[in-house]
C-alpha cells in the first residue's frame, strides 16, 4: 500500500463531505482557523518541540517530573460571611482533601472600607469574608498551621493592610514571616482593566506593588509576591489571545517596576506567579498554558537573569465562571470537569474548580464537595498524573501552542508600541478590546451561533430550583461592627496614631516601605479601613469614566428580521411619545463586575435606547440622583455580588423620595430565583437572571414602558 499524503486525505474528505473540507474550518474568536486535520506538516520548523520539562523555555512544564513527582495543589477559593464561618469551612475542606487555602474577601474589604462604613451596607460578608483587623484574620486562620499550609489571598486594592494583617497573624501564631508560604494577588493593572477593586490611582498603585515585591523578596522567601492574573480578563469576555497577551504584558510591567525600585531580577523573579482561566475550548486552553510558559521565558530573557527559575512561569488556574449556567445547573459539574482536565493537561501548579451553583450564589457545603472531588478524582483515579505533559507531540496541540504564542506576541508588541501596559491601560485599549469581544460573544450566544446546552438549546421546560447559600448580611455586619468597636476600645490610641502617621509619611515622601509601616499599624490594631485611609489621604481615590463600545451587537444582527422588528418598535415608541426610550444602567455598592452591565449598555444602545452608563460604586441615592437629572424612564440595576436584596429596595425608595416613582426599575445579573418574589414585592418591575437573551430583555422593557405595567 502506498503511503497516503495530505492531498489524498483532502480528496477523500471531499468525497465524504461532497464539498471541500475547507468548509469545516472553525474560525475561533481568537481569529485562529482550526482545521479539521493536523499532521506532521503543521509542525515543520516549530522550535519548541525539542524542549524538555523543567528546562527553559518550560513549554512542557516548570518541573522536571511535574505531577508524577507532586500533583498540582487543590486550592479552592472560598470565603463568606464572618471569619468564624469561613474558618470552619476551610478546616472541613482541608480535612476532606483540599491541599491549600485560598481566601475570598468581601468587597468592602477589597476596597479598603471597614464593615461599618456607610458605602458598604449591602456588601459586608456577601461575596467573601469580612476582615476588618488582625483579630478577624486570627480567627480566619485559627487551627490552620501557617508554616505548613500555603495560603493564597485574592487582594489587590487593600493589599497593604491585608498582607500586613497576615504577617501579624503569623507572628501571633508563632510563625515568623520567613516561614509563611502562599501568594498574594497584588495585580492592580487588571483591576483597572476588568475587575475594578482598585482604590488608588495607577501610579501609587504601581508603587504599592513594587513595595510588596521588595519586602517579600527580602523578608518572605517562601511567599509569592504577586499572582499576575488573566482569569478576570477571560471572565470579562477576553479571547484567549487577549488573556495571554495582556497578562504577560502586565507581568513584564511589574518586573520593570521592581527593577526600577533597585532590585536585582533574580531576587524576585522566581516568586512571581500567574493565574489563568480555563474555559470550554478544551485543547486551546491546554495549549494556552504551554504558550504562556514559552512566552514568559522569552520575555524574561530580556532582563538577563542568572537563575533558571527566573524564567519559569508557574500558575494557578480556575475553571471558568462565565461558562457556567443557571439553567440545568448539574451540567456545570460536567463543564467544570472538562475544564479541570484541560488545566491539568496544560500543566497548572494549582487549581480551583468552580461549584455547580456558580451562576446563582456562593457554593454550599454540598456543591463545594462536588467541586473539590472533581479534582480528587482526577488526581487519584484517572492516571493523568503519571506522565509529564501527555499532549506533547500532538500535531494539533503543538500547532495551537505556536499559533497562540505568535498571535499573543503580536498583541504584546502592540502594547509595547504604546509604551507598555500602564500606558496601554491608561489609553484604554485592552479594556476596549475585551469589551468588544464580550459584546460579540453575547451576540453569538443570543443568536444561537455558540451553543450552550440547557440555555439556548435543549432548554428544560421546568427548572427545579436547587438549594443555595443565603447570607444574612445584616447579621454579619452587626457582628463585625461589634468586634470593631471592641478593638477600638481596647487598643492603645497613641500607638495606632503614631503608626498611621508613620505610614502616611512614607506614602508622602516616597521614602521607605509601605508594607513595613503597615505591619506596625496592624500590630497596633489599626483597622483595614484606617490603614487604607492613611494612604487614601495622600494618594487619593481612582475613579473611572465608563465608556461603552458601539456597533458590535447591532452589527451581528445586520439584516435579522427579529432585530428589525424590535428597532422599528422603538422608533414607533419614540415617535408616539416624543421621547427616545432612555435607560440608566446602574452599578450599586462595591460590586465591580461590570461585564454584564457593559454588554447591556452597548447592546441596548445599538438597538435604539439612549443609554446612560452609570459609574461604578454608586450608593442608591447617587444612582437615583443621576436617574432624575438624566430624566430616564428606566433604571436597569446590574448586580453580581449578591447585594440586590439590600440595594434594590433602597434604590426604589430613593427614587420615590425624589418624586420619581414613575421610573421603572428592573434588576439583572446573578439573582437567584428564590429572590425574585422579594424583589417584585419591593417594587422591581422585572428581573432578568443569568442566561437572559438581550433581545428578550429589551422587548420586556419596552412592554413595560408601553404599558407602564408592573410585575411582568
Ligand atoms: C512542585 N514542587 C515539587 C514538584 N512540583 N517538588 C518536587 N517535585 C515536583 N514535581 C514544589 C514546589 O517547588 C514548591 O516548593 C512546592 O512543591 C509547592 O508547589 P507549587 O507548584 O509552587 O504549588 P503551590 O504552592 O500551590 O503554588 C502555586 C502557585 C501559587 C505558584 C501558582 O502562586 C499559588 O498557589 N497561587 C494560587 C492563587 C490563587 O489561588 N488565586 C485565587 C484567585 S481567585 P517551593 O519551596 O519551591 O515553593 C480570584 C477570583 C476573584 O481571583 O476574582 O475573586
Ligand atoms: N467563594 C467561592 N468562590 C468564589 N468565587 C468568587 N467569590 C467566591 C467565594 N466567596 C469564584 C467564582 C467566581 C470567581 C471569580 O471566583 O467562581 O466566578
Amino acid at each position: 500500500m502506498s503511503k497516503k499524503t495530505v492531498a489524498d486525505w483532502q480528496a477523500l474528505a471531499e468525497k465524504e463531505l461532497k464539498t471541500s473540507p475547507d468548509a469545516l474550518v472553525w474560525n475561533t474568536p481568537e481569529g485562529i482557523p482550526v482545521k479539521p486535520l493536523y499532521t506532521a506538516e503543521d509542525l515543520e520548523g516549530v522550535a519548541h518541540l525539542e524542549s524538555l520539562p523543567g528546562f527553559k523555555p518550560f513549554v512542557r512544564g516548570p518541573r522536571a517530573t511535574m505531577y508524577a513527582g507532586r500533583p498540582w495543589t487543590i486550592r479552592q477559593y472560598a470565603g463568606f460571611s464572618t471569619a468564624e464561618e469561613s474558618n470552619a469551612f476551610y478546616r472541613k475542606a482541608l480535612a476532606a482533601g483540599q491541599q491549600g487555602v485560598s481566601v475570598a474577601f468581601d468587597l468592602a474589604t477589597h476596597r479598603g472600607y471597614d464593615s461599618d462604613h456607610p458605602r458598604v451596607v449591602g456588601d459586608v460578608g456577601k461575596a467573601g469574608v469580612a476582615i476588618d483587623s488582625v483579630e478577624d484574620m486570627k480567627i480566619l486562620f485559627s487551627g490552620i498551621p501557617l508554616q505548613d499550609i500555603s495560603v493564597s489571598m485574592t487582594m489587590n486594592g487593600a493589599v497593604i493592610p491585608i498582607l500586613a494583617n497576615f504577617i501579624v497573624t503569623g507572628e501571633e501564631q508563632g510563625v515568623s514571616r520567613d516561614q509563611l508560604s502562599g501568594t498574594i494577588q497584588n495585580d492592580i493593572l487588571k483591576e483597572f482593566m476588568v475587575r475594578n477593586t482598585y482604590i488608588y490611582p495607577p501610579e501609587p498603585s504601581m508603587r504599592i506593588i513594587a513595595d510588596i515585591i521588595a519586602y517579600t523578596a527580602k523578608e518572605m522567601p517562601r511567599f509569592n509576591s504577586i499572582s499576575i492574573s488573566g482569569y478576570h480578563m477571560q471572565e470579562a469576555g477576553a479571547t484567549l489571545v487577549q488573556e495571554l497577551a495582556f497578562t504577560l504584558a502586565d507581568g513584564r510591567e511589574y518586573v520593570r517596576a521592581a527593577l526600577a525600585r533597585g532590585l536585582n531580577v533574580d531576587e524576585f523573579a522566581g516568586r512571581l506567579s500567574f493565574f489563568f482561566a480555563i474555559g470550554m475550548n478544551f485543547f486551546m486552553e491546554a495549549a494556552k498554558l504551554r504558550a504562556a510558559r514559552l512566552l514568559w521565558s522569552k520575555i524574561m530573557e530580556e532582563f538577563e537573569p542568572k537563575k533558571p527559575g527566573s524564567l519559569m512561569l508557574r500558575t494557578h488556574c480556575q475553571t471558568s465562571g462565565v461558562s457556567l449556567q443557571e439553567q440545568d445547573p448539574y451540567n456545570n459539574v460536567i463543564r467544570t470537569a472538562y475544564e479541570a482536565l484541560s488545566a491539568v493537561l496544560g500543566g497548572t501548579q494549582s487549581l480551583h474548580t468552580n461549584a455547580l451553583d456558580e451562576a446563582i450564589a456562593l457554593p454550599t457545603e454540598f456543591s463545594a464537595r462536588i467541586a473539590r472531588n472533581t479534582q480528587l478524582i482526577l488526581q487519584h483515579e484517572t492516571g493523568v498524573t503519571k506522565v509529564v505533559d501527555p499532549l506533547a507531540g500532538s500535531y494539533y496541540v503543538e500547532s495551537l501552542t505556536k499559533e497562540l504564542a505568535d498571535k499573543a506576541w503580536a498583541l504584546i508588541e502592540e502594547v509595547e508600541a504604546l509604551g507598555g501596559m500602564t500606558k496601554a491601560v491608561a489609553d484604554g485599549l485592552p479594556k476596549r478590546l475585551i469589551e468588544e469581544a464580550a459584546t460579540r460573544r453575547q451576540a453569538r450566544v443570543d443568536r444561537g451561533e455558540e451553543i450552550i446546552v440547557g440555555v439556548n438549546k435543549y432548554r428544560l421546560e421546568n427548572e427545579e430550583p436547587i438549594d443555595i447559600l443565603d447570607i444574612d448580611n445584616t447579621a454579619v455586619r452587626n457582628a463585625q461592627i461589634r468586634r470593631l468597636e471592641q478593638i477600638r476600645r481596647q487598643r492603645d490610641p497613641a500607638r495606632v496614631e503614631a503608626a498611621l502617621a508613620a505610614l502616611k509619611t512614607v506614602a508622602e515622601t516616597g521614602e521607605g516601605n509601605l508594607l513595613e509601616k503597615a505591619v506596625e499599624a496592624a500590630r497596633a490594631r489599626a483597622s483595614v479601613g484606617e490603614i487604607s485611609d492613611a494612604m487614601r489621604s495622600v494618594f487619593g481615590d481612582h475613579s473611572a469614566v465608563p465608556e461603552v463600545v458601539t456597533d458590535i451587537y447591532g452589527a451581528a444582527y445586520a439584516g435579522d428580521p427579529e432585530y428589525q422588528t424590535l428597532t422599528t418598535r422603538l422608533s414607533a415608541y419614540a415617535e408616539a411619545t416624543g421621547l427616545r426610550p432612555k435607560m440608566l444602567v446602574a452599578k450599586l455598592g462595591q460590586d465591580g463586575h461590570d461585564r454584564g452591565a457593559k454588554v447591556i449598555a452597548s447592546a441596548f444602545g445599538d438597538i435604539g435606547f439612549q443609554v446612560v452608563a452609570g459609574p461604578l460604586f454608586q450608593t442608591p441615592e447617587e444612582a437615583a440622583d443621576l436617574a432624575v437629572s438624566q430624566k430616564v424612564q428606566v433604571v436597569g440595576m446590574s448586580s453580581l455580588a449578591a447585594g440586590h436584596k439590600t440595594l434594590a429596595p433602597q434604590l426604589i425608595a430613593a427614587l420615590k423620595e425624589r418624586g420619581a416613582e414613575d421610573v421603572i426599575v428592573v434588576v439583572g445579573g446573578v439573582i437567584p430565583r428564590q429572590d425574585y418574589q422579594f424583589l417584585l414585592d419591593a417594587g422591581v418591575a422585572a428581573v432578568f437572571g443569568p442566561g437572559t437573551n438581550v433581545l428578550d430583555a429589551a422587548r420586556a422593557i419596552l412592554d413595560l414602558m408601553e404599558g407602564r405595567r408592573r410585575n411582568v
